[in-house]
This record gives C-alpha cells, structure tokens and sequence, in this order.
C-alpha cells in the first residue's frame, strides 16, 4: 500500500515537470520519441501508468516531500491494532492451551505417581502371589509325602494282619496239637494205675484262694512304701570295722566287706547293743549251742538287731531239700539261705522273740507282716511252729501255719493226704497246704503258671499264683 503510493506520488511530480503527453491504454513498450524530442538539451518521457484502483484517501502534500513518520496513517494504525488483536488472541489461545497443557502435565504427572504405586502394589501382590505358590507347592509335597505313609502305614497293616491271620491259623493248629496230647496224656495217666498197681491218681492240694483278688499294682506303690519307712526307719550307722581275711573260727569268709570278726554274738540284737550298726555277716552262738553260726544281721531296718533267719532275692539257690538239708541250713548267708531249723530254735528259745516277714513284689514295693512272738518246738516235735498275733501291711498268711510241723520232700508231717512239699516244692511249716509257701520256686515276673501252685506266695498279697521277686524273715528279742 506504502509503496503503491510513493510510485503514484513519482509519476504525479514527473508530469507536472515536463508535461506528460501519452495515450492512455498504451502499453510502456508503445512508448516512443517524438522528433521534437529528439532536439538536444530538450528530454521529454511517457510514462504508461496502469490503472490503479485507488479505495482509500489519497495523501498529497502540497508542501513537499515528507519522512516516513509523516505517512502513518490511520489504516496503518488500524493495520497495526488488526496484528496486535490478532498476536493478542493468538497469545490468550496459546495461554489458554498452556493452561489446558499444564492441567494435563499435572494430570499426567498423578497418573504416573499412580501408575508408579499401582507398579509397586503390582509387584507386592506378585511377590505374594509367588509365596503363595511356593507354599502351595510345599503343602502339596508334604501332603504327598503324608499320603505316602499312609500308604506305607496302609500296606504294613495288611501286611500284619495277614501275619496275624498266618499266627492265628498256627495258633488254631497248635491248640488242636495241645488238645490232642492233654487227651494222648489223660489217656496215658489212666494207663498208669493199670501197668503199676496204683489205683488213685495222685491228686494235689486244694489251690490257694487268691486274696487279694488282684495282683499287686501300682496304686499300692506309695502307701506301701510309706508305710514301709514308717516302719522301718533307716539308720545310717558308724562304719564297721575291715573284715578279717581269715576266720579265727575256720568259716569261708565271703569275698563282699560285710563280714564282723568280731562276737560271736548270742544274736544280732547283742550285736547291735555291742555298738555294731551296720548290716552284715556276723558270727552268732546261741546259748546251749556247740557250733558256731553265721548269719546275716540287718541293722538298717527299724533301728536293727534283726537276725536274718531266711531270705530269697534271685532264685540262685534251690530249697527243695530234705529234712537234714533245712535242720543244718543251706544258701550263702550274704544272698539267699535257710538259716537251719536248729539254729532258729536254738536261737528263739533264748529269749522272747518277735518274728518280721519283708515281702518285696516285682515292681519293687514292699510290705511286711511282724508276729508278735515266735519260737519253734525242738526237732521232736518236728520244730513245730508257735506264732504270736500279727500286725503289718502285707496281710496275715502265716497265721494258719501256726502250731504245725515243719514237713520237708523226706518227712511228711502236714494234714494233707499227700505231701505238701512235693507239690509245692519246698520245705514248711505245712499245714492242707498252707497260705504262704516261702521256701517254694523262685519264679520271675510275679505271676507263675504252675500245676500245684509251687512258687513263692503270700496269699494275702497276690494271692497263690503270684510269686514273690524277694523275702527275708527275720527275728528279734521282745523290748
Ligand atoms: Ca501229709
């Protein structure tokens, strides 16, 4: 437009120098010099202007030429508010498309905030998931496992029971067996009378009533026991003098260090009164008597001076003897023997004597049962036994023995038809036979199986079938 116009404003001042002559609509190539024009000092030009279509104010100054500055106009202003809207709106649309683009920045930086929790829950929740699978896998092993010993424990139970169906089926064999010989037997037994002239069968005595009706148990344990201590306080005793190795008296001494050169005592009772405390084999010499005798005195139980007439403990001596065997005594004074029936009468006719039976079962309790006063008649009367009343735990099972004679396997002397001591293997103041057997078979375990009822009871504890682990009968002066 500005240079539209100085073009118009350079043609207007060319024509008014030198007059302009031209044709209009003629092109500028048309231009030509006339003759005239052709003189010298004399130029003259046609300038062939096109049309121009003028639709604002034309500006011509009268007064010249003028600066730039002098040819703002309004359009040119109106120009330059058009632009400056223009930049404006186009600013506002960029300020408000920053302003959208920093909602989303923000909107974008909370979605990968959240993006990056969700990351992070993600993987907790795979990291568990993993664990879970893990111990899912585990648990499925192990129930694997667990199924597979059942299936063990499975095949080993009918592995078993078909062992026991084979047992049960020998069992079923073996029985028929035992029947078939008791028959073979019975048969044979009613021979026997018919080949030997012997017409009765030989019948044994009446078995022992089992009383108690139950072998001992467990519960009795701590009462008996205490019972026990009660009784038969423990004294500690001075230490005893060394044993000698030789006896003056022409004795084996025992290899064990319980052996007492000193006495020989009338009993064990002068024995403990001498100052001796502690339990061992001691030299006695019952008044009236020639010999000497050993025997071992217990002085740990209810302050001692008990003389050990008898005592059983692991059956390594046999007490099925004949008559001579139990007058003069067998065992070994520091394990199981017999005293001699004329030590024991020689001994309980010295003074007033009081007797103690010490019962050990197999489970280790003990009980005992104590006469009041004990003696023997001589061997005329077949050391016939004398008891006092009883008093103790163990029951009283010797009473009914009282006032009878001593019958050995040689010297039958008891109220029964037979021989007491044949059928319960032993030798006793017997009577049809009797409610305690101590000199019997010493049996392992307790409870016995036995045709006659030949081990060691004491029917009042355990009854006839069950046989004693230990016993001890032992004596002492009245106080
Ligand atoms: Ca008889």
């Amino acid at each position: 437009m500005r240079r539209s116009a100085w073009a118009l404003c350079a043609v207007l001042c060319l024509s008014a120098c030198s007059g302009m002559q031209g044709l209009a609509g003629e092109s500028p190539a048309r231009m030509r010099r006339s003759p005239e024009d052709d003189r010298p000092g004399k130029c003259s030009y046609t300038f062939l202007v096109p049309e121009q279509k003028i639709t604002g104010p034309i500006c011509a100054s009268s007064m010249g030429p003028v600066g730039d500055k002098d040819r703002v106009t309004r359009m040119d202003i109106a120009d330059v508010r058009d632009v400056l809207s223009r930049q404006q709106r186009e600013m506002e649309m960029l300020r408000l498309a920053a302003d959208v683009d920093g909602a989303l920045v923000s909107e974008v930086k909370l979605m990968r905030k959240e993006s990056r929790n969700m990351n992070s829950r993600v993987t907790q929740l795979y990291t568990q998931l993993l664990h879970e699978i893990i111990r899912k896998r585990d648990n499925a092993l192990e129930s694997a496992q667990l199924e597979n010993r059942v299936l063990n424990a499975t095949a080993e139970m009918l592995r078993l029971a078909a062992r026991y169906k084979e047992l049960e089926a020998r069992f079923s064999a073996l029985a028929a067996l035992v029947n078939n010989q008791s028959a073979l037997i019975t048969a044979l037994e009613e021979q026997c009378p018919r080949l030997y002239g012997r017409r009765t069968p030989l019948v044994g005595p009446p078995l022992v009533q089992v009383v108690p009706e139950n072998l001992p148990v467990n519960t009795f344990t701590n009462e008996i026991q205490r019972d026990h201590n009660r009784a038969f306080p423990r004294d500690p005793g001075p230490r005893m003098d060394p044993p000698p190795t030789v006896s003056p008296f022409g004795f084996a001494i025992p290899p064990q260090g319980n052996f007492s050169s000193e006495g020989p005592f009338g009993d064990c009772y002068q024995a403990r009164q001498a100052g001796f405390t502690t339990s061992g084999i001691y030299l006695l010499k019952a008044d009236g008597m020639e010999h000497l005798m050993q025997a071992w005195c217990e002085h740990a139980l209810d302050n001692g001076g008990w003389t050990v007439i008898q005592c059983r403990r692991d059956g390594s001596v046999n007490f099925f003897r004949n008559w001579d065997t139990y007058k003069k005594g067998f065992g070994n004074i520091d394990n199981e023997y017999w005293l001699g029936l004329e030590n024991i009468y020689s001994l309980a006719k010295q003074r007033d004597y009081r007797l103690m039976v010490e019962l050990e079962d197999w489970s280790g309790k003990k009980v005992y049962a104590e006469y009041r006063s004990f003696r023997l008649e001589p061997e005329s009367e077949f050391y016939r036994l004398r008891l006092g009343t009883y008093q103790g735990n163990a029951g009283d099972s010797l009473s009914s023995h009282n006032g009878k004679p001593f019958t050995t396997l040689d010297r039958d002397k008891d109220t029964f038809s037979g021989n007491c001591a044949h059928f319960h293997k032993g030798g006793w103041w017997y009577n049809a036979c009797g409610q305690t057997n101590l000199n019997g078979v010493w049996y392992t375990g307790g409870v016995y199986r036995s045709k006659f009822q030949d081990g060691i009871f004491w029917a009042d504890y355990g009854g006839g079938s069950y046989s004693m682990k230990g016993v001890r009968m032992m004596i002492r002066p009245i106080d």
